[in-house]
């Protein structure tokens, strides 16, 4: 678990003159600590984030800033344990963490990876050095899981319930996976042609390997996670032939191909972007 730390990249506080001292993660990896979705949110030291869903330790200085990025549409109920869940779930770790929802409003088969592009351009334009890339259907269950960008990119999401806490495939890359600004601007992003159930984050793999950021994973242990049961949505038929194409397209089409169709609110418990 100490090798966890090692990989773990830490920024240097915003403000230092400040008299806290640093705040640290290691106890928080090593205690291991499972918690269940019921008493979770028991928890008394729970506090209000900032509007827009903003949290920063109060006692310490936080050495990780992330940005909690959720693509969505239409999942109202699953949304609201996902928000309460990991307010409380963050907040025990010493992150300044912010969570966006990035909204797809319109009537096109969902799009996964441009919702992310979204939520990571505004995150990108306040600052966020961490982004957390995150399905709305995945709870994480061990708080040793720090919600922070390692060195390399981080498939978070790889010891599932729903996959009998297996991979399916060595490469895959959906669900929940941590990556630094800089490393997302690199590689463009991910593709914004993907619209339907499957591939862009195959797509996604792809980008990262071959820009030599072979994503890295954690000690399953600390790595668990349960889904909440939702209806599967319509393959993309053409994902075969896209994930061909975009081999081709990365350049082109990503962060640098969005158009900033958007609006943005900010709500209590998250910073709500809506795409048109
Ligand atoms: C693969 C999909 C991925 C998807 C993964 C797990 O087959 O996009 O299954 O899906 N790749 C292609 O279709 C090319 S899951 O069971 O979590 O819905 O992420």
């Amino acid at each position: 678990k100490e090798d966890i730390l090692n990989h773990m990249k830490f920024r240097h506080p915003e403000n230092v003159s400040t008299a806290l001292k640093s705040c640290t993660y290691q106890d928080i990896i090593l205690e291991n600590e499972f918690i269940e979705i019921v008493t979770i949110t028991q928890n008394k030291s729970f506090q209000k984030p900032l509007s827009g869903g903003e949290f920063k330790p109060k006692h310490c200085l936080a050495l990780i800033k992330t940005a909690l990025i959720v693509p969505y549409r239409n999942r109202t109920s699953q949304l609201a344990i996902f928000i309460n869940y990991m307010h409380f779930f963050l907040q025990k770790q010493n992150i300044h963490y912010r969570i966006f929802v990035a909204n797809q409003n319109d009537t096109l088969p969902f799009n996964r990876a441009k919702m992310l592009n979204y939520g990571a351009s505004l995150a990108m334009k306040l600052n966020y050095d961490c982004l957390v890339l995150h399905d709305v259907d995945l709870l994480p269950i061990n708080v040793g899981n720090i919600y922070g960008c390692a060195k390399l990119p981080r498939h978070m999401s790889c010891n599932l319930d729903t996959f009998r806490y297996n991979l399916p495939y060595l490469s895959i890359f959906g669900g929940a996976i941590s990556i630094s600004t800089k490393q997302f601007k690199m590689v463009n992003g991910m593709s914004n042609s993907f619209y339907g159930w499957g591939g862009e984050d195959d797509d996604f793999y792809r980008r990262v390997n071959t820009s030599g950021l072979k994503p890295c994973r954690f000690d399953p242990e600390v790595n668990r996670y349960i889904m909440l049961s939702h209806k599967k949505q319509d393959a993309n038929k053409n994902r075969f032939l896209l994930m061909k194409l975009a081999v081709r397209e990365s350049e082109n089409d990503g962060l640098n191909s969005l158009l900033h169709h958007w609006s943005i609110k900010l709500e209590d418990l998250y910073t709500y972007i809506t795409v048109s």
